[in-house]
């Protein structure tokens, strides 16, 4: 049973674990299974990446270069670009984007050109894990048919399984080893062994009956974000109507122990996870008649957040008697979310491109960000990157109206209060005392 003999494998740290994707998930899994004793290969199509980690270099913060040179200094870590090299693998690890397609639709093209690759190779031995974010069957009924055209056998000659990730970039508190891992295989032999594998590196591992439970589990922690997100976001713009401070009512919402979790509304959400993932679930419910509205009712509310911040920006020109055509407004950050350098979904770019397309002058100040591109989907632009400016007293000064998109904490923000006359605060970064003490018109979310 080839159960017994991986099990043996992973229990003697002999088992040759495989990565292939070394991103913000693949690199610090194989440097982890590295530091416990395996031996580990990052599987790589960009060379660039595979050269910087043999030449004992990281490019994803929070994995340090020392821990690569260390690795690769006493031969457990190394990268390759040659995917022939699966083979001597006992366990394969797949880290590779979920993207969406320009339909919302979910683009599985990188987990097909993983499995491909393993097909190529695939030898009896061998164990199979996904970790991409992905909709429930991805494993089942695309990954175990491909490793099962050439006659290899599910349990007889490799096991299969899933396991979400759930790395968070740069937070501190929570690493590999103390992130609990949900793990589901397509047969009981692959959960026990892919249990087994990720014991060796977590503390907490929590097997479930089968990888699609594992698949939506990922998706239902990410899809109650993205509604809760909504949540608070509709009630944003519904305590503006009232005339009643959100953030008072969320913080007062939050006293209460039990049974509630504060969420916060924003310019709209980004990054690579929330926006996208419940595209995955809401895609599959529609290929079974299921209408999942929660979904789709958050991604209406939460993209329509920029538009928001654009009517409160023409509200405050307004009261002063300005209109937004013609005006400068200056953005304070462009980053998804505070004190990272990530602009992927950042609503900040639907925001600067609604206030062009309005005849705003608009600039952006982003301590992380020297440079933003507008890709075909924003109407102004065409491409033409944004760069950064300086946060000087003048840019402070001149500026119709600053609009706090990202509340970067390096931000000083009572200086933009003394020299701004009109500011959006999106993030609630302006505590009482600055509101109290401001000369600008302040209008929150
Ligand atoms: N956001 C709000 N209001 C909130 C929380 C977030 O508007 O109350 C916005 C953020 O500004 C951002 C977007 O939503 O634009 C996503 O924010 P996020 O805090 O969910 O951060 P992400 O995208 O880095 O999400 C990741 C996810 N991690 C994984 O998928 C492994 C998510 O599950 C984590 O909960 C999150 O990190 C985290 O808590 O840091």
């Amino acid at each position: 049973m080839i159960k017994n003999t991986i099990s043996n494998l992973i229990q003697e740290r002999r088992a040759h674990i495989g990565v292939i994707g070394l991103g913000y998930v693949g690199l610090p899994l194989a440097v982890e299974f590295a530091r416990k004793g395996f031996q580990a290969t990052g599987f790589e199509v960009d060379a660039a990446k595979a050269e910087k980690i043999n030449a004992g270099e990281s490019y994803i913060g929070d994995v340090p270069s020392s821990a690569i040179k260390e690795l690769t200094g006493v031969g457990r870590l190394r990268a390759t670009t040659d995917f022939d090299h699966l083979r001597e693998c006992d366990a394969i690890i797949i880290c590779v984007p979920t993207p969406l397609r320009k339909t919302k639709e979910p683009d599985i093209s990188y987990i097909l050109a993983a499995a491909g690759d393993i097909q190529k190779s695939l030898r009896s031995g061998q164990l199979i894990i996904l970790e991409s974010t992905t909709y429930p069957g991805t494993t089942d009924e695309v990954l175990l048919p491909i490793l099962e055209e050439k006659g290899f056998k599910l349990d007889q000659d490799f096991l299969l399984a899933f396991s979400p990730e759930r790395v968070d970039p740069g937070n501190p508190q929570f690493l590999t080893h103390n992130i609990p891992k949900v793990v589901g295989g397509c047969t009981p032999d692959s959960t026990e062994v892919a249990t087994a594998l990720y014991a060796t590196i977590v503390n907490h591992v929590h097997p479930v009956a089968s990888a699609r439970v594992a698949e939506a589990a990922k998706l239902l922690e990410n899809t109650f974000r993205a509604v809760n997100i909504g949540m608070a976001n509709e009630m944003a713009r519904l305590c503006y109507t009232l005339n009643i401070d959100t953030w008072e009512v969320i913080r007062a919402a939050a006293t209460k122990p039990f049974g509630f979790m504060p969420f916060y509304p924003g310019p709209g959400i980004g990054g690579h996870c929330i926006p996208l993932d419940p595209h995955y679930l809401s895609w599959k419910a529609r290929q079974h008649g299921f209408d999942s509205r929660f979904i789709s009712l958050a991604e209406e509310v939460n993209s329509r957040m920029p538009e928001h911040v654009v009517t409160l920006v023409a509200d405050g020109l307004n009261d002063a008697r300005k209109s937004l055509k013609g005006s400068r407004v200056l953005m304070l950050g462009v980053a998804y979310k505070k004190d990272i350098d990530d602009v992927r979904e950042s609503p900040a770019l639907s925001i600067i491109d609604r206030l062009r397309v309005k005849g705003a002058e608009v600039r952006y100040h982003d301590p992380f960000i020297q440079e933003v591109t507008f890709d075909d989907a924003h109407t102004w632009g065409n491409g033409k990157p944004l760069h950064s400016v300086d946060l000087t007293d003048d840019e402070l000064r001149t500026a119709d109206c600053v609009v706090i998109v990202t509340d970067h904490s390096e931000i000083d923000y009572k200086r933009v209060t003394n020299l701004t006359s009109l500011i959006v605060d999106t993030r609630n970064a302006l505590n009482e005392d600055l509101r109290r003490t401001s000369r600008a018109q302040i209008i929150r979310l």
